[in-house]
C-alpha cells in the first residue's frame, strides 16, 4: 500500500537501544552473583562471557554516552544470577545495588528504564535442578519477580518477561548445556515459562498498576516459496509453530489450535497443573516486545528423511521439520556477512501482520546489523554500512505506523558492542565500539562510532531526519 502523507513517529516514541546482561556485563562471578548457564560456555579462540564489555565496571560512563546519543530509552535485563544467587533464598544486595546505579543515572537523565527479567541466563543452580522443565523454576521465576518489582517498581515501569521463549525451544541446543532435551521436553519446558511469564505479568499488575509488561519473542514474518498451495501451508505450518504458539498465549491466553494439535500428533502435549489454563486467560500483557532480524522462506516438505536438512548455523538460520516444512530460498533478499537475510519490508510485514492478529502496542525490541568492525587510522568508526541497514528499517517502521500499526518504539541491537551470542566479538552490533578483541581485552575504551552520530540526529529530529 501506498500513503501520501507518511505518519510522523508520534511524541513520546521511544527511540532506544539494547543489550543483555550477560553479553555486556562481565563482573561473572563478582559481588555475589551465581553463575548462570552461560558461564559454562568456555569457546576456544573466542570471547566468553566473563569480561564481556565490562559494563559492570563502566556503567556511569555508559549511560552518560547513551545520553550523549540521546536515547529515550534503553532496553537492558537483569542477570537473575546476580539478583537471586540462591534462587529461592535471599536477594543479593550488591546485585540490586548495580541495578540502582544503573537505573538511577538512567532516569537522571531521561531515559525510560526497559527491563528484560531473563534474557537466556537461567542461574546454574536452578539448570542443575532440570531448568525448565521442572516446575520448581516457575516458583523460582516468581519469587525473583517479586524481589525485581518490589525493589524496582517505583523507577521501572514498562517490563519485558522473557527474550525470545520462541527461540529457546526451537534453538534449543545454547540454553541446554550438555544435552538435547526431546521435542516433548522442550514443550514442557515452554509451557512452564508460559506459566512463570503469567503469573510475572499478574504479579506487576497487581502491585504497580501503571507500569507495563510484556513478552519479548523473536517474530518474523514467513514466504512461501513459491505460490503452490502446498508451500503455502508449510509456511502456515512454520508460521504457526514458531510464531503465533507464543503471542496467541500471551493474547488470547490458550494455545494455537493448529499447534495444540500437531503437539497431540507427536505426543508432545505438555502436562497442565490445574488453574494453569486460568492462569493464562488471566494474565494480559500491556504491550508485545518483538525482536526481528530476518524472514524466513520455506517449502512443502517431502518427507523422506530429508526435510530438516540442518545446516550449521544460529538463531536466525532455518531448519526445515521431517514432514512438516523445509527451508526455502528467497532469491530477492540479501545477507549479511554472518548469512543473516536483510530485510527491512519484511520487517513492516512482520509488524502489520502482528497487528492485524492482536491489535496490541509493539515495541521493537531489538534489530540489527552484526558485521565486523574497524578502527580507522583517523580514530574513528565509520560504518556507513550500519547506518544504511538502520535507515531501511526505521523508513519500513515509519510505513508500518502509517499502516496503522500502533509501534510504540524501536531499541536497535545494541546500545554498545559485546559478545554475539555464537560468534563472541568479532561480530559487533553496537552504535559504541568497545576497544577489545576476542581474547584480548586491550584498554575496554568506548569509541562512538558513525552510527552514534546519525542515531543522535535521528532522535532529536524524531525521525524527521530520516
Ligand atoms: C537475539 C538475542 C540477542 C542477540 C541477537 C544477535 O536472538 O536475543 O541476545 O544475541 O540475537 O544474535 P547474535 O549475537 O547471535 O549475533
Amino acid at each position: 500500500m501506498f500513503h501520501t502523507n507518511l505518519a510522523p513517529f508520534p511524541e513520546g516514541f521511544l527511540w532506544g537501544a539494547s543489550t543483555s546482561a550477560y553479553q555486556v556485563e562481565g563482573a561473572w562471578d563478582q559481588d555475589g552473583k551465581a553463575p548462570s548457564v552461560q558461564d559454562l560456555h568456555e569457546p576456544r579462540g573466542q570471547a566468553d562471557f566473563k569480561v564481556a564489555s565490562d559494563h559492570y565496571h563502566h556503567v556511569e560512563e555508559d549511560v552518560e554516552l547513551m545520553a550523549r546519543m540521546g536515547l529515550k530509552a534503553y532496553r537492558f535485563s537483569v542477570a537473575w544470577a546476580r539478583v537471586m544467587p540462591d534462587p529461592f533464598g535471599d536477594p543479593n544486595p550488591a546485585g540490586l545495588a548495580f541495578y540502582d546505579r544503573l537505573v538511577n543515572a538512567l532516569i537522571a537523565h531521561g531515559i525510560e528504564p526497559i527491563v528484560t527479567m531473563y534474557h537466556f541466563d537461567l542461574p546454574l543452580s536452578l539448570h542443575e535442578a532440570g531448568g525448565w522443565a521442572n516446575r520448581r523454576t516457575t516458583d523460582a521465576f516468581e519469587r525473583y519477580a517479586r524481589v525485581l518489582f518490589e525493589h524496582f517498581g517505583d523507577r521501572v515501569k514498562m517490563w519485558l518477561t522473557i527474550n525470545e521463549q520462541n527461540v529457546m525451544i526451537n534453538h534449543p541446543n545454547a540454553m541446554n548445556p550438555g544435552r538435547t532435551p526431546s521435542q516433548r521436553e522442550l514443550y514442557q519446558q515452554c509451557h512452564h515459562m508460559f506459566v512463570a511469564s503469567a503469573k510475572a505479568t499478574l504479579l506487576l499488575h497487581q502491585l504497580w498498576p501503571d507500569a507495563k509488561i510484556g513478552p519479548a519473542p523473536n517474530i518474523t514474518a514467513i514466504y512461501p516459496e513459491t505460490c503452490d498451495p502446498a508451500d503455502a501451508i508449510a509456511a502456515d505450518d512454520w508460521e504457526s509453530i514458531r510464531c503465533w504458539l507464543y503471542l496467541d498465549v500471551a493474547c488470547y491466553g490458550r494455545y494455537n489450535p493448529l499447534v495444540w494439535r500437531y503437539l497431540e500428533e507427536r505426543g508432545c502435549t505438555p502436562e497442565m497443573e490445574p488453574g494453569d489454563a486460568e492462569l493464562l486467560a488471566a494474565a494480559k500483557p500491556d504491550f508485545l516486545g518483538v525482536n526481528y532480524y530476518a524472514t524466513a522462506t520455506v517449502k512443502a516438505p517431502k518427507n523422506d528423511g530429508h526435510d530438516r536438512a540442518p545446516r550449521n548455523g544460529d538463531q536466525q538460520v532455518m531448519i526445515g521439520e521431517e514432514g512438516v516444512y523445509r527451508a526455502g530460498t528467497n532469491p530477492h533478499l540479501t545477507q549479511t556477512p554472518y548469512g543473516w537475510i536483510v530485510d527491512p519490508v519484511g520487517l513492516r510485514t512482520t509488524l502489520r501482520r502482528i497487528a492485524s492478529r492482536y491489535a496490541m502496542p509493539i515495541l521493537i525490541t531489538e534489530n540489527g546489523l552484526g558485521t565486523h568492525d574497524e578502527v580507522a587510522a583517523d580514530g574513528g568508526v565509520h560504518d556507513q554500512y550500519r547506518i544504511d541497514y538502520l535507515q531501511m528499517h526505521f523508513e519500513q517502521a515509519q510505513l508500518a505506523l502509517s499502516d496503522g500499526v500502533d509501534l510504540i518504539g524501536f531499541c536497535p541491537w545494541s546500545f554498545m558492542d559485546l559478545v554475539s551470542t555464537h560468534n563472541g566479538y568479532a561480530k559487533r552490533y553496537g552504535f559504541v565500539y568497545v576497544d577489545r578483541d576476542e581474547c584480548d581485552l586491550r584498554s575496554l575504551e568506548r569509541i562512538p562510532k558513525d552510527s552514534f552520530h546519525w542515531y543522535r540526529e535521528v532522535i532529536e529530529t524524531n525521525g524527521a531526519s530520516l
